[in-house]
């Protein structure tokens, strides 16, 4: 039986950090090796925000190093580079032509993102759910495993795979497979260190706000020590107590334990107690992948052979589906 496939990616926008890793990456490594996979740097949308040239190569490879570093394995899981497959740009411009504009405009990651930016914000910031789209559609993807705040983006894929299905496909020969999002429950939405509220995020301008993947055991220390709590004795999972809902949750997954084991631990704990073991469970989960790492970084002879090879295996895919949708839009075919 051929396994179903998965697609998913994260921009190379600066840190990974802990939200990244529990709400997406964490879970493409469980799921790996039921599901055929492919994972990418979606460079292209990093530039739908201000970006900066000198480090944008640099980051896609550091990023590309963090999935290996993670655990993403090559027996199971293709890793390339978004721009390195052209299908991407090419589909998403033949998307944005049959995607009504009001759809776009209700995104509620563009309407916030947007308010940042002011005068200067990019069409491309707000045809970004179609580039996603196109990267999820140009794969026959079956299941998106992706973080709680991206669950509007795969509704507005499903919605435009189904229009595109019923204004050119028929139902014997559809044109997109309509994917389904694979959204977890533990760690699908980790907020901000800074106010349990927010979601926890790579473009905050406080870096206390986070702690990112490669964060030395220092500053994981210092930035535990400095996140906001609650002044309410023993720590329990209560709804009115963003904060410690946040940091309970952290602890249970990074410590392996249950909730319910969690609570009864935590259930008379102060905040100068709990602090030092959430910090140490940290710690200890990001060691071995950041010194897996280390490893990578210092063969980019083996990284490089890595993004080639999955260039190629995307390329082979994506182009298929690509001469599938132009054929059924009634383009001349090329020489
Ligand atoms: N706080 C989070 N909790 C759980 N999952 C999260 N994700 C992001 N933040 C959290 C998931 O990480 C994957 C990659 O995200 P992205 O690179 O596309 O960036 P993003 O969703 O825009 O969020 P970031 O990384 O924090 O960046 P900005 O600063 O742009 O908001 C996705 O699967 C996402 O769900």
């Amino acid at each position: 039986m051929t396994k179903k496939r998965v697609l998913s990616g994260v921009q190379p926008t600066g840190n990974l950090h802990i939200g990244n890793y529990l709400g997406a990456i964490r879970n493409w490594v469980e799921i790996q090796p039921n599901y055929d996979n492919f994972f990418c740097v979606v460079d292209l949308h990093a530039i739908t925000v201000p970006h900066d040239p000198k480090t944008l190569a640099q980051n896609t490879y550091n990023m590309a190093a963090l999935y290996l570093a993670c655990g993403i394995d090559l027996n199971h899981s293709t890793i390339f580079v978004q721009s390195h497959v052209t299908a991407h740009s090419e589909l998403t411009w033949l998307l944005n032509c049959l995607t009504p504009l009001n759809w776009l405009e209700r995104m509620i990651q563009f309407k916030e993102k947007a308010v940042k930016q002011g005068e200067n914000v990019s069409a491309g910031l707000l045809d970004y759910p179609v580039l996603m789209a196109a990267d999820i559609l140009l794969y026959d993807a079956d299941q998106v495993p992706v973080g709680e705040d991206q669950k509007q983006h795969l509704e507005l894929t499903r919605n435009i795979a189904v229009r595109v299905n019923d204004k050119f496909g028929s139902e014997q020969n559809p044109i997109f497979k309509v994917p389904e999002p694979m959204i977890r429950k533990e760690g699908a939405r980790v907020m901000s260190l800074a106010d349990g509220t927010k979601k926890m995020s790579k473009s905050d301008s406080s870096q206390l706000s986070r702690i990112n993947l490669l964060d030395t055991p220092d500053v994981i220390k210092k930035k535990i020590k400095k996140c906001k709590t609650d002044p309410i004795m023993g720590l329990s999972f209560a709804d009115d107590r963003p904060e410690c809902n946040n940091l309970l949750g952290l602890y249970t997954i990074f410590s392996d334990q249950n909730k319910e084991a969690v609570a009864d631990e935590c259930a008379d704990m102060g905040w100068g107690k709990f602090k030092p073991l959430l910090t140490d469970s940290i710690i200890s989960a990001l060691e071995p992948i950041q010194n897996k790492y280390n490893e990578i970084m210092t063969d980019k002879t083996y990284l490089d052979s890595v993004l080639k090879e999955g260039q190629e295996k995307a390329e082979s895919v994506a182009n298929k589906t690509l001469g599938r949708v132009k054929d059924g839009l009634g383009y001349l075919p090329s020489f």
